[in-house]
């Protein structure tokens, strides 16, 4: 029987079930502690700017997101950003980057101290993004979902003035089903077939994948943006997938039926929304490649690095809007 990536997250047909979010307090104004202190009973932290960090991983889909919210809403200096290695060694993500090899705010070398710092029990996989509060060291946050939901929520007091609405209260039930939607069979749809191992998930996988991107194909033929005339989170959240598309998972998770290059109406989406401010300048397809071809060894033992594809395409003229 074929190895798995993550042994813990693996369903009875031998399909990747993705862990839980282990941490998933919130940063909000209704919290009742005051400023500088912990949770309330309900998991609410006091909002406070320049108290909590941000730790991605530019290769990260997931994080990436919470990237692209924070510098929409104009919240960069308000909460800071940690920047993580692309390469995990067997003791998870570490801030290798940093010159001394320690994350200049928190101190710590590792992801994992601030996860055992908050619970000493934690098992599971150490992921990013998490929201780390600089006070305590501990960790609010590795929900990612809901984390950029509450910054254009929660955090709309140290909005810039021109922030773009990207949760509209009117649109939320149409974005919630699009994005649930978007989420199960193309943002965790290409870790399904990736990390599939048996035959059948991985073709169960592979067809959702290409059937929803057909959809959102047909979608986005008629409007700009999935929601209609503006960018919302939904939009942020399929870039995320669609940015490393021919890059890693057409190759390394077996998405090939074609190439986002090849998807006219997705690629030209996709370099329309990389020419945004607050897109393109927060990608880097070097991390990108490096973390998925080096890191997943059960399903890239050589731990090679394709060379291509070209990416020079991402920055010609899309002709939308
Ligand atoms: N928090 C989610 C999603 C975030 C996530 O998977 N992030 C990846 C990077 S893209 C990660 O941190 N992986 C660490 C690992 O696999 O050990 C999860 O637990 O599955």
């Amino acid at each position: 029987m074929a190895r798995a990536q993550f042994n813990a997250e693996v369903g009875a047909n031998r399909e990747f079930v993705r862990q839980a979010n282990r941490f998933t307090d919130r940063v909000t104004p209704h919290s009742t502690s005051p400023p500088g202190g912990g949770p309330d009973e309900q998991g609410r932290w006091p909002l406070e700017a320049g108290r909590y960090r941000l730790i991605w991983c530019r290769a990260c889909p997931w994080a990436h997101r919470a990237r692209i919210v924070r510098g929409l809403l104009g919240l960069e200096d308000v909460i800071s950003l940690g920047t993580v290695d692309p390469i995990r060694d067997e003791r998870g993500w570490r801030f290798a980057l940093d010159p001394d090899g320690f994350d200049p705010v928190l101190g710590i070398g590792f992801l994992s101290e601030a996860y055992l710092a908050t619970d000493p029990d934690y098992s599971g996989r150490v992921t990013v993004p998490a929201l780390v509060d600089t006070v305590t060291q501990r960790v609010v946050t590795n929900d990612y979902p809901q984390l950029t939901l509450d910054l254009s929520t929660e955090w709309r007091r140290f909005h810039a003035p021109d922030a773009p609405e990207l949760y509209p209260v009117e649109l939320r039930p149409q974005m919630d089903a699009l994005m649930a939607e978007i989420h199960r069979d193309v943002n965790n749809g290409v870790y399904r077939c990736g990390f599939a191992t048996s035959q059948r998930a991985y073709d169960e996988a592979y067809e959702a994948l290409f059937a929803r991107l057909d959809v959102l194909s047909e979608r986005l033929a008629g409007q700009r943006y999935l929601m209609g005339d503006s960018i919302t989170e939904a939009d942020v959240r399929l870039f995320t997938t669609l940015v490393r598309f021919d890059v890693a998972y057409h190759g390394h998770f077996k998405c090939n039926r074609q190439k986002l290059t090849e998807m006219p109406v997705l690629w030209a989406y996709a370099r329309d929304l990389f020419a945004t401010p607050g897109f393109g300048e927060t990608v880097d397809f070097d991390h990108i490649k490096r973390h998925y071809y080096a890191t997943h060894r059960g399903i890239n033992p050589t731990g090679i690095v394709p060379v291509g594809p070209d990416t020079s395409g991402w920055t010609t003229p899309h002709g939308r809007g």
